[in-house]
């Protein structure tokens, strides 16, 4: 007897930027060609998804899962400020179609940390207009892919403060308090997509206050949207979440983090179908802050801890403070060891099952990602993917990681309590 319920999501995800290739109206294909940006590599081609989704869908499909979790590139549905293109909607849309085909349920995701550059240059999320403007996108999106379900509005809006909440980026570091080199960076930056500096800005990392508020809010506003169109979608947004976990005494430092980089997303949550869980492993905290992880021959490439247990408690915890079901938009691990891959899928999936028993409500699984593809700064050497693509002629090899979850999905997920 499977745990997981009928019509349970099984699939995996990726991101129009990591994806696509070739995203040139983008923010942070702007930032990318700056002089001294901190890229490893340039996102260029990609994995050129944008002329072969046909293919990835077909993968996926014939694996046995039946979910793809995509994301919609705003720069290229709205080059310049209140200009639509049809004919970037009608690729969205043969997409769905795609899917639709092969009998997989798209999950599509409006921003995945990308904007346009025109969106930059009047000052990201910080524009007075910024909810208004991605509400306005965001219904052009619906009207035309009218046979999407599911819609994740933001990917991980809590990404930059994060980053603040666990130190890794000084509250306010914005502006004038940048060290020299990064001030001339975002000079650089505003150039480029025909700012002004003090204006101009990439949409990440979301940290200043007015900033939040207007993402806050066109979460808000692209959700009333969203019903208005389509009263039975199922809106949501994916909120990136470590097991933050206290060691004696790293209780207060532990909550801290909670206060500030989850509950209040999570809060936002709770008129929402469902929340989206993203999660990869787990954060220690002591009484003097995070406690690093000490690597070890199962530590991701990204060098975060192997942790499998984090997905059944982060589940659990956005459950218990939400009061709404849970979609887990990212789960994964960056190696190039497929066997340890699926060795850690496969006991967070048991953890995952074992909290459906206990009462959770999971809507569905999405594993990130579906191809080996541009990981942000890292570039290209972080390989998530249950596909490996060849990166001079992008030939997709799947890898058996991809025919076993497939195969999960198929029984769904009763062999998972056989083994
Ligand atoms: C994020 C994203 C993905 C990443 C993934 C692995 O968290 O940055 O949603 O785009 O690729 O989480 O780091």
């Amino acid at each position: 007897m499977s745990s997981f319920p009928d019509g349970f999501l099984w699939g995996a995800a990726t991101a129009g930027h990591q994806v696509e290739g070739n995203n040139v109206g983008a923010d942070i294909w702007a930032m990318e060609h700056v002089e001294g940006a901190p890229f490893a590599e340039l996102s260029g081609d990609a994995c050129d998804s944008y002329h072969r989704y046909e293919e990835d869908i077909a993968l996926l499909a014939e694996s046995g899962l039946n979910s793809y979790r995509f994301s919609v590139e705003w720069s290229r549905i709205e080059p310049e400020r209140g200009q639509f293109s049809r004919a970037e909607l009608d690729h969205y849309r043969r997409m769905v179609a795609a899917c639709y085909a092969r009998g997989v349920t798209p999950v599509v995701t409006l921003n995945h940390f990308t904007v346009p550059a025109w969106f930059a240059r009047d000052g990201a999320w910080s524009q007075p207009d910024a909810a208004d403007l991605f509400e306005r996108y965001t219904r052009r999106v619906v009207e035309h892919l009218d046979k999407v379900e599911w819609w994740v509005t933001f990917n991980e809006p809590n990404a930059g403060m994060l980053l603040v909440a666990t130190g890794a980026l000084p509250l306010g570091a914005l502006g004038e308090d940048l060290p020299s080199g990064q001030q001339e960076l975002f000079e650089r930056f505003a150039q480029r997509v025909g700012g002004q500096p003090g204006t101009a800005t990439m949409a990440l990392p979301v940290i200043a206050p007015d900033a939040l508020a207007h993402v806050f809010a066109a979460h808000r506003k692209a959700r009333a949207a969203i019903k208005d169109i389509r009263p039975q979608a199922r809106t949501g947004w994916s909120i990136a979440v470590h097991d933050f976990q206290a060691a004696e005494g790293g209780e207060a430092c532990r909550d801290q983090v909670l206060a500030q980089a989850i509950l209040p997303f999570w809060d936002l949550s709770r008129d929402d179908d469902f929340v989206g869980v993203q999660t990869y492993t787990r954060e220690v905290y002591g009484p003097q802050g995070r406690i690093a992880h000490e690597p070890n021959g199962d530590t991701f490439q990204t060098g975060w801890e192997y942790y499998p247990a984090a997905l059944g408690h982060t589940v659990r915890d956005a459950a218990a403070h939400t009061g709404v079901p849970v979609l887990v938009t990212e789960h994964g691990i960056a190696t190039d060891d497929d066997e340890q891959r699926v060795r850690f899928t496969h006991a967070a999936l048991q953890d995952l099952s074992t909290a459906i028993d206990d009462g959770a409500q999971i809507l569905g699984y999405l594993h990130w990602t579906l191809l080996d593809n541009w990981e942000w700064h890292s570039g290209f050497a972080m390989t998530f993917g249950l596909i490996a693509v060849d990166r001079t002629t992008f030939e997709r090899r799947p890898k058996p990681s991809l025919e076993w979850l497939g195969k999960v999905a198929l029984d769904n997920g009763a062999s998972l309590k056989l083994s």
